[in-house]
């Protein structure tokens, strides 16, 4: 009971801190400069724009926390049910426009600074953005993000603080050099330590066995080492709300306990370097490698991260055990957990082990209570990027998990015994262990079997996932597998990086397409508009010229911004063919040198963007950049593609980077082989922008082209059903080479880029011989080039090329991360919107 006085000074206490800040212009002014002098500590005249981006940064986290803490505490009073997305990947973006924005302060804060002398672009761009992610897979977790917080839901993004992101490329020497990503040089005013945050996680050791007075066999980890990990969180803010979701980061630090072990052992520097080695676990982002295995410290990253997530989550819903009727058991009822690919699948022997030997739960309560928690999103099929472990690691680094998957494993394949008995081949397929030498632990494998709903990313992923990676669990469990195809957040997307064409929208169908994408539909309508596509066209040269100028600025290289912008920006990969674009380009090259006047005046001018990283081990994709940049050297110093071909290879492609890119296209390639690509995100960004795409029949595409409609986009290619058979057929029936592919060949071959020493260049075009041409690339070539040319065909005629994107770009709400968190909700999650109401006066809290 509280007593009298406590009372009265939590009533001051209310007092004190029940008013909200205000954000008219004057006041976001004090704020900034409040900022500048008391927490920058800098003198009022020293007022450049980097410390203003500090300030500003500071004064727009002040707002942000304001609602978070609000609508934390109002979650936890609630008691609702949460959803946790754990990814060891969330590739956020900058921060600022993105919070200014979703906060409904942009104005007031480009108001505020312009007084004062200071534009909040050029404030914006001094951001360092945090790259806590590899690609496609780390952007779309803090696109979920995003449309977490806009639509009201608890949810929680848990993640790794790496101290270096992912590297950052440069070209020298016309070849990618990584240069390490230390992002936090100038601080991160965006997240707030939580010192009051820490778990204890055990890596190493030894299993205990002992009986319980009832003479039960249980089991305790002891021994090994015990690291720190700290949590790092940063507010999420939604769009037009005022709900504010939590991403929590952990980094890894020495513990107490290890301290003391260490240095009473009288070795100093042994024990200092002990404690750096804590550190390193969180400290590098591991680069998506085509030689990624056997890397010890990338297992530890993943257990480390789990093992914090899973206590802290564990936490916070026992302080609601015992409450009313609430027990474990009702943890599925609380507590959802969605696994983002494999990397966090540890998380499932993890939460047994803690229901199991802390808990002391049976096994098969232990078993239902988990299997009702998770649920697990495959990101590809392609069978040499399903994560593996081998049995002796996992063994030597969690002695007890590696105990749990084994009886996981044992009771699985009785069941499979049942149903299907003595099927020594489908048990040993179906297996988490791969009988290997050494043994694996087939990550995926137990995903699948820990998990209540397992989802593919785009339909043709997710049919492929049933067909070819998971059948027999299929038959199994029917019902378990979902295709939740994959979006993209318009904030960030249209709203933030078009503000050109974001202004034509609301103008025409007010703000609320922001957070509803279904009212661009009825523009569809205004495509047979002359006035309307003026207006259109207008606001995509903006673009256009804003990125010539980037250019200019930033490569000292000049584009005509009325060429067409033709850009393949992701990273780069064999299947993803970023060659087939490449010799696609030679073709035009060797095409244009060799036109006649009248010929040139009927070719389109064009501008080849390419953008992306190759993860440092993957010779393929290195060689492939080279290719890029020497071909690019020699088109743009050719004088007889002046006016007709540029090409460029824009380094160190990143969020950032494609904020400025994606607005500016008019074609972009998404080619990969069919079937390989598991759905691909910034294809929905480029049509969304009003860009058409060139694409094969592969993941999302697919549903963009029904969605906009086949006359809308230029499609090429082997179809996925009839991928197998035709790398059957060229092993013995080599198809004979196109002679334009030929010629493109040839001129690589011949020296024309150079001839660099490692025949870097003869190693890709090696790949594509017709006999063992794994990707179709020489295949593909053919239609590939009359997909182009189409392309081009098309463009030519303005009127109605602009018609194709106006109706494209206004049939893409189901692209919306919007649409699809949605369905994660209703199909997986079984969780519901929370609104928070905030006060109506800014006074009263
Ligand atoms: C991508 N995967 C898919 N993985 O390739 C893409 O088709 C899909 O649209 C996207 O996920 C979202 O579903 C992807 O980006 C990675 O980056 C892994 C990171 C960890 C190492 C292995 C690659």
């Amino acid at each position: 009971e509280m007593g009298v006085d406590h009372l009265a000074h939590k009533e001051l206490l209310w007092k004190l801190s029940s008013t909200y800040l205000p954000n008219d212009v004057a006041s976001l002014q004090r704020s900034l400069v409040r900022h500048v002098e008391y927490t920058l500590a800098r003198r009022r005249y020293k007022l450049d724009t980097s410390s203003f981006y500090q300030a500003t940064a500071h004064s727009v986290r002040d707002r942000l926390i304001e609602r978070w803490t609000d609508t934390q505490q109002y979650s936890a009073k609630k008691g609702a049910k949460k959803v946790y997305y754990l990814s060891l990947e969330f590739l956020i973006g900058r921060s600022l426009g993105n919070a200014v924005s979703n906060l409904g302060l942009r104005g007031a804060y480009a108001e505020a600074l312009r007084q004062i002398g200071y534009d909040l672009e050029d404030i914006m761009s001094e951001e360092k953005e945090p790259a806590l992610g590899n690609g496609g897979l780390g952007r779309l977790a803090s696109c979920f993000l995003d449309t977490l917080a806009t639509q009201n839901y608890p949810a929680w993004g848990y993640g790794i603080r790496y101290k270096y992101g992912m590297f950052e490329q440069r070209i020298v020497n016309g070849k990618q050099v990584e240069f390490p990503d230390y992002w936090l040089t100038d601080g991160n005013p965006w997240e707030v330590e939580r010192l009051d945050v820490q778990y204890p996680v055990r890596l190493f050791g030894h299993v205990r066995e002992f009986q319980d007075p009832d003479g039960n066999t249980l089991y305790a980890w002891e021994g090994g080492e015990v690291v720190m990990a700290q949590a790092y969180d940063t507010p999420i803010p939604g769009y037009g709300t005022y709900n504010t979701n939590n991403m929590r980061l952990w980094s890894s630090k020495p513990s107490h306990e290890f301290n003391l072990a260490s240095f009473n052992a009288g070795n100093y520097y042994g024990a200092v370097e002990a404690k750096e080695r804590c550190e390193s676990i969180t400290s590098v982002l591991y680069p998506n490698d085509a030689t990624e295995e056997g890397k010890r410290l990338r297992l530890k990253q993943q257990y480390f991260f789990v093992s914090a997530t899973l206590q802290d989550i564990y936490r916070r819903f026992k302080k609601n055990v015992g409450r009313g009727s609430t027990t474990m058991k009702n943890m599925p009822d609380k507590v959802a957990i969605q696994l983002n690919d494999t990397h966090p699948a540890i998380a499932i022997p993890e939460l047994m082990r803690l229901l199991l030997d802390i808990e002391r739960l049976p096994w098969d309560e232990a078993w239902e209570i988990t299997r009702k928690v998770f649920a697990y999103t495959n990101h590809t099929i392609l069978p040499e990027a399903l994560e593996k472990w081998p049995v002796p690691m996992i063994t030597e680094l969690l002695p007890r998990h590696m105990q749990i998957i084994y009886e996981i494993n044992h009771r699985f394949l009785l069941e499979v015994q049942k149903m299907w008995p003595n099927d020594t081949a489908r048990m040993s397929s179906m297996s988490i262990i791969e009988e290997s030498s050494p043994k694996m632990v087939r990550m995926s494998n137990l995903a699948v079997i820990g998990s209540h709903t397992v989802n593919g990313v785009a339909m043709i992923h997710t049919k492929l996932l049933k067909s070819l990676l998971f059948p027999d669990f299929l038959l199994m469990w029917p019902e378990k597998f979902i295709n939740v195809t994959n979006g993209v957040t318009p904030r960030r997307w249209l709203l933030q990086a078009n503000p050109a064409l974001a202004s034509i929208y609301t103008g025409m169908v007010g703000p609320g397409w922001v957070n509803d994408l279904k009212r661009l539909e009825p523009i569809k309508t205004m495509a047979q508009d002359p006035q309307f596509r003026q207006r259109w066209r207008a606001a995509k040269q903006t673009n256009k010229q804003a990125l010539a100028e980037w250019l200019y600025r930033s490569m000292n290289i000049r584009v005509d911004p009325n060429a067409l912008f033709d850009m393949q920006i992701k990273r780069i990969h064999e299947y993803k063919r970023q060659l087939l674009n490449v010799l696609g380009i030679v073709h035009r090259y060797a095409e244009i040198t060799q036109a006649t006047p009248e010929q040139r005046k009927t070719m389109v001018p064009r501008v080849h963007i390419i953008a992306g990283k190759a993860a440092p081990g993957y010779v393929m994709a290195k060689n492939l950049v080279m290719l890029v940049c020497a071909v690019s050297e020699v088109v743009n110093s050719d004088a007889a593609c002046r006016d007709l071909l540029k090409v460029v290879f824009v380094p160190n492609f990143n969020v950032s980077l494609a904020e400025i890119l994606i607005p500016a296209s008019d074609i972009s390639q998404h080619i990969s082989t069919a079937g390989m690509e598991a759905s691909g995100t910034g294809n929905m960004k480029f049509v969304m922008n009003g860009g058409l795409i060139v694409g094969t029949m592969d993941g999302a595409n697919i549903e963009i082209e029904q969605a906009i409609g086949e006359h809308n986009m230029f499609t090429f290619g082997a179809k996925a059903d009839q991928v197998a058979a035709i790398r059957r057929k060229m092993a013995h029936d080599p198809p004979k080479i196109d002679p334009r592919l030929h010629r493109a060949m040839g001129m690589i071959r011949a020296g024309i880029f150079g001839k660099p020493d490692d025949g870097a260049y003869n190693q890709l075009l090696d790949a594509i011989d017709p006999r063992k041409d794994v990707y179709l690339t020489a295949h593909d070539f053919p239609s590939y080039l009359g997909a182009i040319a189409e392309a081009d065909a098309a463009y030519q005629y303005e009127e109605k090329w602009t018609a194709k994107c106006i109706e494209a770009a206004c049939s893409m709400w189901m692209f919306s991360s919007d649409r699809t968190i949605r369905e994660y909700a209703a199909k997986i999650w079984n969780v519901e919107p929370l609104p928070f109401r905030p006060p109506r006066h800014h006074s009263e809290r």
